[in-house]
């Protein structure tokens, strides 16, 4: 049934070819997208164009019908599988991975040669989110001052987690000379051949997962223009879980010290700080400082290390807007602009700071907070003058988590929940499904399909 998008190319190739609409935008302005072709039917005078349409609608009825049919299997089986270990969700997730049920995996897409342009949303606004200077953390606490210096600290983060969902940190822990060495490893690693980067991957079919090496990324029929190396954290780690899937990481063997770097120290050191920010975060939502730490014993965190080129395309789309599915993710940046922040509809560039890190609380805390905090739609542009390299330490959830929102925000002060108690595996999996460059037509689950409210 991926015939569909292929049919649809080849017939939005025949309707532009044939018509001469006014105002249409050009192929060079949409990449193509199949959106467009709704301003193509009236117009063509193309012989072929209506077989073409009856055969297209044919495919896209089949398509959608396989879909559905995948959506009402998997929440079947993960119904049954619910409260199931790990290893059951992901045998299902790998044979959901293998089965013919229409989903191309993303080792086997070659990305297209069409820009990949995203104009819905191209509002922008100058404003910044908010910085936030955690020095007072670092000083004795006998220093005079000090705990009211915290306090006003707790409250800049609970206003920034509700009115932005981002937040960028000056001191706050990590060694800036080891964010610095990171970005050049990462450096040398995507200057390195293609071949030479495609080492870095699990060998095809052992991984449920995709990590590793991935220069092919995309999402709604659109190709990103970024490569990125995708590590869970080792175990042995802090944050050691039954769960891991860092069975799975493959490590480059250049540049030589990459792994010293970011094997040996960068996830180490990170989680360290990703974790004292939670606890930041936990305090600034008044429950005690471990406790949304402790609320997600069993971890899954992982790293991402990315690379956006050049791209003289306005707008061109490193990473298409998302919402991080995740806990918590703490991002470093070189000092190319390129992070972009929906708020009020706006598009806002985070400004690379040096030494900084940028910090956005994901979709999990905004269920366990039923919604006081919020998890906020970000994408990454790529830079017309400069590559980008930034890279994410995302603190997630074991695949057998429950995830519900707390008492203390619903039934402590009498608030209906806003969300049904999910398995995070069974979230994780359905993100996995929408993060495939040819699952145009498939539904995409957000945190919303978990929302309590009537639709
Ligand atoms: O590259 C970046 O700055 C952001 C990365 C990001 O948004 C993500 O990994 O979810």
């Amino acid at each position: 049934m991926c015939l569909a998008p292929k049919a649809q190319k080849i017939f939005i190739d025949l309707a532009f070819d044939s018509i001469d609409a006014p105002g249409r935008r050009s192929r060079a302005h949409t990449g193509g997208r199949c959106r467009d072709w709704q301003w193509a039917i009236p117009r063509s005078q193309n012989p072929f164009f209506f077989p073409l349409l009856l055969l297209l609608s044919l495919f896209s009825y089949c398509d959608s019908l396989s879909r559905k049919w995948c959506l009402i299997a998997k929440n079947s089986t993960l119904l049954q599988s619910r409260g199931a270990s790990s290893k059951a969700w992901l045998a299902f997730h790998s044979s959901l991975s293998t089965s013919a049920m229409g989903v191309v995996a993303l080792e086997s897409f070659e990305p297209a040669l069409t820009p990949s342009l995203d104009h819905r949303d191209s509002h922008h606004s100058d404003q910044e989110i908010p910085s936030i200077d955690l020095l007072p953390f670092f000083e004795p606490d006998s220093s005079p001052g000090i705990a009211a210096g915290r306090e006003r600290i707790i409250q800049e983060i609970a206003r920034a987690c509700e009115e932005w969902g981002f937040f960028q940190v000056v001191n706050h822990g990590l060694d800036c000379d080891l964010i610095t060495q990171s970005l050049r490893a990462s450096k040398d690693f995507f200057d390195l051949s293609m071949e030479e980067k495609m080492k870095v991957r699990p060998p095809p079919g052992t991984c449920p997962v995709p990590m590793g090496f991935c220069h092919n990324s995309g999402i709604d029929g659109l190709v990103e223009r970024k490569e990125h190396l995708f590590f869970f954290a080792e175990d042995g780690s802090p944050t050691k879980s039954p769960d891991s899937f860092s069975k799975y990481n493959v490590w480059p063997g250049k540049p030589q010290n990459f792994c010293s770097i970011v094997r040996e120290r960068l996830i180490v050191e990170g989680q360290k700080t990703a974790i004292f920010l939670l606890s930041l975060i936990s305090r600034s939502l008044g429950l005690p400082d471990n406790f949304l730490y402790e609320h997600y014993k069993e971890k899954m965190n992982a790293l991402i290390m990315l690379f956006y080129p050049v791209s003289d395309i306005p707008e061109d789309i490193g990473l298409h807007k998302h919402q991080d599915g995740n806990i918590l993710s703490v991002v470093a940046q070189n000092e190319t602009e390129g992070l972009q922040v929906l708020k009020d509809d706006k598009w806002i560039t985070v400004k690379p700071r040096t030494g900084s890190l940028v910090v956005n609380v994901g979709d999990i805390v905004q269920v366990w907070s039923n919604d006081r905090y919020k998890s906020v739609q970000h994408r990454v542009i790529n830079n017309d003058q400069n590559v980008r390299y930034s890279f994410a330490f995302s603190c997630v959830p074991g695949v057998s988590t429950l995830v519900a929102p707390l008492p203390q925000f619903t039934s402590e002060i009498q608030q209906a929940p806003r969300y049904r108690e999910f398995q995070y595996g069974e979230y994780m999996m359905y993100r996995f499904e929408n993060k495939k460059i040819v699952s145009k037509n498939s539904e995409e689950i957000t945190i919303k399909y978990y929302s309590t409210a009537e639709e």
